[in-house]
């Protein structure tokens, strides 16, 4: 019934929208998309822990490992995504925001297969109800009376109570635990975890829980605002003082094995800090579900099984539509492929709440203006004149679980390029949690640390934002991707009857499309974010302007001239390619051909969305704009003699020169889609992409010239390996040129089926071995390296696969320098 409720609000506020009221329909899918994207896997620094995108909150985690040896717990317990822990490959192997899905964890340390199943039921006022089933395989070999123990945390942030319903025995739960919770934003609500199947291990010692039967403890306290994140020191402080009695009571000799020792308390009771423990012997087999007391209905297991069912057989439905992979990708092998990199793309969406330490002290130093500047802001820094701001929200997807589980500006633009094909709602609703963390000058920290569980990963170096500082403004894509699908929708007939079908999905409300289907609630979205796109961008043309004074001679009218600030000798991190090549020493007269190009893709951009929104004037200046863009980039960055675009600096006779690291860099103004496809700078820039001597690898497109003299050296982080978000903008690029008639058509068009394959099957083969993506690829041997289970980017592959294959028939082969 709860759902039956929702579908007729919806129809009857699109029947509202049918007759012109658009606000209604607004509202109502707004709602809607509160609801149906409340809670989730949102704590992706987290194996599995689930909460809803509200700033203080009901939240869980869950922990486990095997409990055989003493050390057990001290080395083996899974809580937070770490690096180099023995786990074979984990993630998302499908997954949906708006019904859930299913994780798998090989887990070789441990010795067990652990799947954590989530579902989403919607209903009632509060942003419904959910599910998790959690269940424990031993593998091969492992001996059938293996002991694992599971943990869980339930912490509550609010001022809301939460409690445990009833006592169980002395000695603990034999069968459903259930609490009792309420709160403002959550309603009444009810967490139980089920008795499940599994066995508990008995024991002949005297120690109380070795009594026969399937005991579940459970321990509940008041922790501190400040500790209450922290879920690991909390439960290790209770397993230390248990183990300090045991060992108190039966001396070292006598001590009983470890599954006894390491046991929390059993204090059920109210707390807003609550640990549940269960020790298997064997399999095992549980759910944890939330019912939402508004939806009028306890969700039952029953109702889990069937709700997991459904969302699995509407994911593989929805995938093989909206990921329509292309030959030669399409066994179910690369099915299988395709899906786990899309799952755990979206699957590792995290919301973050919190402060975040930035240096608003925009000290002169910052300006860059003198000769040596990067040692003088190096010293402003260590003034260390950072604070902590916000408390700030922020919805996004992660480059890396374990490594970097948090927002970065430019990453996110790349992320949402698979996420909008499926969801194109939520990808509004990221965007739009993005553009709210700017400030009133325009900027938009690259790296949001929100909150001191976010900043326990970073090293206290890398903490602090600038507010001087960029970051590629990628999500200009996103939107631009977003208007253009938009007219596409409004320009075809079966538009109209589009919202109502993606309204209602088989488990009852769905939204994916609904701004894609209803034109006037699209445009209402571009219309709300066009002032704040405007503002970023002249906050860009602002700050990160250059000095174009030595290069007047040649530069066009305008003043179209850009340099990243943040640079050091080494490195600028704010160009998102941290140690490329750049001009030496450093020079504030120094410009940068990606930053410009990067430009020219946001004047680009706005134009079209202003167009789209009739903005007359605001059309006017932007082409002007985009013209002096366009030109400058010529004068001021083309190099005939090499063939590419460069940086360039002034040097000690205050001369303008050009300085060229063949690589990325060099391709950008073509990366962005500012050349035209018959422009002869595309011949020579195709020349470079495709000299197997210079970029081309049977992996990918290396990130610097073979021949530079700095390729490989140093860090070598974006000196030679292959990046996916570069070489799917190249392979983008080749495809468009591939698509319409021009003198590169037939040469793009083999250079688009050669990189499309050997990227596709670079990424593959690493996962098949590894069990992972990872952040980048060598382009000698094709192994994934550096960070591993890299779920952000590197995802781009799925885009990829569903690519056309750009002919019909023949095997692609990669393509020779001779034949160019
Ligand atoms: C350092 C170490 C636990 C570097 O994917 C995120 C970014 C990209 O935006 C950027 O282009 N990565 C690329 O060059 C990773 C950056 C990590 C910086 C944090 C702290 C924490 O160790």
């Amino acid at each position: 019934l709860a759902q039956a409720v929702v579908a007729l609000a919806v129809l009857a506020a699109a029947a509202a929208g049918a007759t012109g009221d658009a606000s209604v329909l607004a509202a109502e899918i707004g709602r809607l998309n509160n609801q149906s994207l409340l809670w989730g896997p949102y704590k992706p620094n987290l194996y599995f822990g689930v909460r809803p995108r509200i700033p203080n909150s009901l939240w869980t985690g869950l922990m486990w490992g095997r409990i055989e040896a003493y050390n057990d717990v001290k080395d083996g317990l899974r809580y937070t995504c770490e690096q180099g822990e023995e786990l074979h490959g984990y993630g998302w192997d499908e997954y949906d925001a708006r019904t859930g899905g299913v994780q798998t964890f090989h887990d070789e340390g441990n010795g067990i297969d652990l799947t954590t199943s989530f579902v989403k039921i919607p209903g009632g006022r509060h942003g419904g109800s959910w599910a998790a089933r959690i269940r424990g395989r031993l593998h091969d070999g492992v001996p059938k009376n293996r002991k694992t123990v599971v943990y869980h945390y339930v912490a509550q942030e609010d001022s809301g109570e939460l409690g445990v319903d009833g006592q169980g025995s002395e000695l603990g739960f034999t069968g459903d635990i259930t609490f009792s919770g309420q709160s403002e934003s959550l309603g009444d609500y009810e967490l139980v975890f089920t008795r499940g199947t599994g066995d508990s291990p008995t024991s002949d010692h005297d120690i109380t829980s070795s009594r026969p039967g399937h005991v579940a403890l459970v321990s509940s306290a008041h922790a501190e605002d400040t500790a209450v994140w922290q879920a690991k020191p909390l439960l290790f402080q209770q397993l230390q003082a248990a183990a300090e009695v045991v060992q108190e009571r039966y001396g070292m000799e006598n001590a009983p094995p470890a599954w006894q020792v390491y046991r929390i308390p059993h204090k059920p009771g109210k707390g807003n800090s609550h640990f549940v423990q269960r020790t298997f012997e064997g399999n095992f087999e549980f759910d944890i579900i939330f019912s939402s007391k508004s939806s009028g209905q306890n969700v039952t297991p029953e109702h889990v099984t069937r709700a997991l069912e459904a969302a699995s057989t509407s994911f593989s439905k929805r995938f093989s539509s909206v990921f329509a992979l292309k030959a030669p990708y399409t066994g179910q092998e690369y099915q299988k492929f395709g899906k786990s990199m899309f799952s755990n793309l979206i699957g590792g969406v995290g919301y973050f709440h919190g402060h975040q330490l930035i240096d608003r002290s925009y000290a002169p130093e910052y300006e860059e203006e003198n000769e040596g500047f990067w040692e003088e802001t190096a010293a402003a820094r260590d003034r260390k004149q950072q604070q902590l701001e916000g408390p700030y929200e922020l919805l996004t997807a992660v480059p890396s679980r374990p490594f970097f589980p948090r927002g970065f500006l430019w990453d996110e633009g790349f992320h949402l390029v698979p996420i909008a094909d499926w969801d194109m709602d939520l990808t509004l609703e990221i965007v739009k949690s993005w553009f709210h963390t700017m400030d009133e000058n325009g900027w938009i920290p690259r790296e949001q640390i929100l909150g001191a569980e976010a900043r326990s990963k970073v090293p206290e170096e890398f903490q602090v934002q600038y507010p001087h500082i960029a970051n590629p403004p990628t999500l200009f894509l996103v939107i631009e991707d977003f208007m253009e699908r938009l007219r596409r929708a409004a320009n075809s007939t079966d538009s109209a009857l589009g919202g109502e079908r993606s309204l209602h999905g088989d488990q009852g409300p769905l939204l994916h499309t609904a701004h894609l289907d209803n034109a006037e609630l699209g445009g209402d979205f571009l219309r709300n974010i066009y002032p704040l796109l405007r503002r970023q961008y002249d906050w860009f043309r602002k700050t990160q302007r250059g000095d174009i004074r030595g290069y007047e001679r040649e530069a066009f009218s305008t003043r179209e001239g850009y340099r990243w600030r943040g640079r050091t000798e080494t490195h600028i991190l704010a160009s998102g390619l941290d140690d490329y090549p750049r001009p030496q020493p450093p020079h504030p007269g120094e410009l940068h051909v990606d930053l410009m190009s990067w430009v020219g893709l946001m004047t680009k951009s706005l134009k079209k969305i202003a167009e789209a929104l009739e903005l007359e004037e605001e059309v006017a200046e932007l082409t002007k704009n985009l013209v002096a863009i366009e030109h400058n980039l010529s004068d001021l960055h083309w190099s005939e003699k090499a063939g590419c675009f460069c940086d360039a600096t002034v040097d000690a006779f205050e001369e303008h020169q050009l300085v060229c690291h063949k690589g990325y860099v060099s391709l950008f103004p073509f990366l962005v889609g500012l050349l035209q496809p018959d422009d002869p700078k595309v011949g020579r820039l195709l020349d470079l992409v495709g000299d197997e001597e210079q970029l081309w690898s049977a992996h990918g497109i290396r990130s610097l010239s073979q021949q530079d003299e700095f390729y490989g050296t140093k860090e070598n982080y974006w000196r030679s390996p292959v990046w996916m978000p570069m070489n799917y903008m190249i392979l983008k690029q080749l495809q468009g040129l591939a698509q319409q008639k021009g003198p590169y058509r037939d040469r793009a068009r083999d250079m688009y089926r050669g990189l499309r394959k050997n990227l596709v099957d670079t990424v593959f083969a690493s996962w098949k071995a590894t069990g992972f993506a990872w952040e980048q690829y060598n382009p000698e041997t094709g192994a994934g390296q550096r960070t591993q289970h890299f779920t952000g980017w590197t995802s781009l592959v799925v885009k990829m696969m569903a690519m056309d294959d750009g002919d019909v028939g023949g095997v692609p082969v990669p393509v020779k320098k001779d034949e160019l």
